[in-house]
């Protein structure tokens, strides 16, 4: 019945093989009294029906009423509206939750044992469903429930940079996009599929296109365009097709939102210009608004890249970036829309660092209730590591989201399995001081209305889904950390590799530990560590843009010089230290006190600068370059070590990334140390470099 020649990822269903376990399960769950009406409770059948029938080898009965001649079943529903619900938990309970939690209990009601999923929203509904498939997948007893799940971050949103129509991918590495947009408002099953592998991680929110919505530089009224691109997804004709996916989407409890372009209503308004302070300009975003709600009611908002790479926005007018997503939040305000205004602005400063700050800060306050300002993790673009963006601790009055990237764009681009979740954990658990001691990023995010994390997307319409196999552990992870950032990595990674490859103890702990070494594996071969960064091909082909060596392409960011490495970002370099709280510019500014895994991000040292473990900072970029390879290695010796344990197409395909991974990871060591040598001139002491 469910049969798709795409994978099934962590919704494998595979059939719980411990008797004892499966026969208390059946017990317990055979039976399913579940609520009717919205939309989202028939994901919830489906998805019942799909889970019991691979994990308990047959389908719930399903019930419209209590099932009254049945001792124990499960009940899905409101609290008021089942008494099986409102006669065993206190309903205010459930009210008081925040909207998207839930509750999983056991609840003895009247001469009944009940497993009760209930919460305030029907989405909730849907996040309770797959939490209780996930006990049953990870072979969790469920004999004695009493879970109570509230999201940390209220937006958990997925930003795809599919470029619709063309339906290629910027910076995506599993094939071209799995929307088609040529045929949309018609459906497919990928869709359905897609929304619940997002529902099961309790993601609420997608913008399906890309930022780069297609319109480079400044337009005019009478500009051509031959193709069409994201931007003219908000013409009438094509919100039909915005509408139908909406509507996949919707039965998950997922909100779509768009990328605008900052230029449409000169582009699509065929007005003269842009300028958020212009009576047409602001008539025209409201009008726009008002005809997209006509036809998506629930839809969420815009997404905006302004000013940054070419795309037009308010600098083109003299007006703020406050000034720029305020005409769009009035114009969505009305309809409970909200504007995701990208904080990824550079090229005014030879240090690239300080602008987002240097933009932002100043304007914190200034931005309507409804604009929460997307900032990335670091102050330079998703590298392997950054320091956290200062933003973070410098915004209070303005609802802040973290953008993080799920795409492999600097970290092997679908091809290495680099897992993100150590570097999204170090990122959240990050303390930005913002409010004294003890304030992490995580915390600066949670629990506020308009706040949340947007996550560049991961997926493209490769039969795996993510380039390789076990990159599907980025969108795990990603969804797992934006609805709880106290999970540990450890406990992410569990859930995922059970899920994905089953309970075999050998693959479980094998595939976890190469995950949670992989990410510094890449550090150490892709940069040579201590906060190194940026030295990529910039090439112009899709491919090999950003995945091939080129140090010798970016000296701003390197630093490397005869006499050192490293760029000085202290109070005597270009003070992007200054734009963190006390006591984390002192600590930064002194190469002795700043952690040495950013050290050459904020200080330019002498090749032979001492380390205090004794080490040069030359002999430790060697090192770590070295290291890097033979932990590629080594992780590949233990991926081939599970041959005959994993199936053989997902075993072979990993196996063939494995050795592309160590040919390139070697590509990029001998790069870099050749780099190295060539401004140090100080050889290698283990006699490898020079080669
Ligand atoms: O990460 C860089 C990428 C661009 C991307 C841009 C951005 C969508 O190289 O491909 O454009 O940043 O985040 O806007």
């Amino acid at each position: 019945m469910f049969e798709t020649n795409y994978d099934d990822c962590w919704l494998r269903y595979e059939r719980v093989d411990d008797d004892e376990l499966r026969t208390s399960y059946r017990q317990r769950l055979s039976h399913a009294y579940v609520s009717e009406g919205a939309p989202e409770l028939g994901a919830v059948r489906a998805e019942l029906g799909r889970g019991f029938e691979g994990l308990l080898g047959r389908e719930p009965h399903l019930w419209q009423h209590p099932p009254r001649s049945i001792e124990r079943f499960l009940v899905i529903g409101h609290p008021e509206e089942m008494r099986p619900i409102s006669e065993t938990i206190d309903p205010d309970e459930i009210w008081t939750l925040a909207e998207d939690g839930y509750v999983i209990r056991t609840v003895e009601w009247e001469e009944h044992e009940c497993t009760v999923v209930t919460a305030p929203s029907d989405r909730g509904l849907v996040y309770g469903t797959f939490h209780l498939l996930r006990l049953l997948a990870l072979g969790e007893p469920i004999d004695d429930l009493d879970i109570v799940e509230e999201p940390a971050n209220n937006s958990r949103i997925l930003n795809h940079w599919d470029n619709p129509f063309r339906r290629s991918v910027e910076r995506g590495y599993a094939g071209q996009s799995i929307f088609d947009w040529e045929r949309l408002p018609d459906l497919r099953e990928r869709y359905v599929d897609y929304a619940r592998l997002l529902a099961s991680l309790g993601i609420n929110g997608i913008v399906p296109n890309n930022v780069n919505t297609g319109i480079p530089s400044r337009p005019t009224a009478n500009d051509a365009v031959a193709e069409r691109a994201g931007w003219q997804l908000l013409e009438s004709e094509n919100l039909e097709k915005v509408e139908a996916l909406a509507s996949v989407f919707r039965r998950y409890g997922i909100r779509t939102y768009l990328s605008v372009n900052y230029a449409a209503p000169i582009r699509l308004g065929g007005l003269e210009t842009a300028d958020p302070l212009d009576p047409e300009v602001q008539q025209w975003w409201q009008d726009k608004a008002d005809e997209v709600y006509d036809v998506i009611p629930d839809f969420g908002g815009f997404l905006v890249k302004a000013d940054s790479e070419g795309q037009p926005g308010p600098y083109d007018y003299d007006r703020s970036h406050a000034e720029g997503a305020n005409v769009l939040a009035e114009a969505l305000e009305p309809h409970g829309g909200r504007v995701w205004w990208r904080a990824f602005v550079y090229s005014e400063h030879d240090d690239r660092a300080v602008q987002a700050y240097e933009t932002f800060e100043p304007i914190d306050g200034e931005f309507h209730e409804n604009v929460t300002v997307q900032i990335k993790n670091g102050p330079i673009d998703f590298q392997q590591r950054e320091p956290i963006s200062t933003l973070f601790g410098a915004m209070p009055e303005t609802d802040l989201g973290c953008e993080l990237q799920l795409t492999g764009e600097y970290t092997g681009q679908g091809v290495h399995a680099t897992y993100h979740v150590p570097m999204w954990k170090e990122i959240l658990e990050f303390d930005t001081y913002a409010d004294g001691e003890g304030t992490p990023v995580k915390d600066v995010l949670a629990d506020r209305e308009g706040q949340g994390i947007a996550g560049v997307g991961i997926v493209g319409e490769d039969p795996n889904w993510t380039g390789n196999y076990l990159l599907q552990s980025n969108l795990y992870g990603f969804g797992r950390l934006c609805w709880d950032p106290d999970l540990t990595a450890e406990e992410i990674t569990d859930e995922w590799v059970r899920q994905t490859f089953g309970h075999d103890e050998t693959v479980v702990e094998t595939v976890s530990d190469m995950l949670l070494e992989s990410w510094d594996a890449c550090i150490d071969y892709h940069t040579g560590g201590l906060g190194l960064m940026h030295m990529m091909y910039n090439g112009e082909a899709a491919l090999e843009n950003h995945y091939d060596p080129a140090p010798e392409e970016w000296p701003e960011y390197v630093g490397a010089t005869g006499d050192g490495i490293g760029v000085d970002r202290t109070s005597s370099g270009s003070g992007y230290a200054a734009q963190y709280r006390a006591p984390l510019t002192d600590l930064y500014d002194d190469p002795e006190t700043c952690p040495e895994e950013l050290l050459l991000f904020f200080h330019h040292l002498p090749w032979e600068y001492e380390l205090p473990d004794g080490t040069t900072v030359v002999q430790r970029l060697y090192d770590n370059c070295f290291d890097g390879v033979e932990a590629v290695r080594e992780l590949r010796a233990r991926w081939n070590g599970l041959e005959g344990r994993v199936d053989d197409r997902r075993y072979r395909h990993v196996a063939e990334r494995f050795d592309e991974h160590v040919v390139q990871a070697e590509r990029w060591r001998d790069a870099l140390c050749a780099y190295f040598y060539d401004h140090s001139t100080v050889a290698d002491e283990n006699g490898r470099v020079p080669r």
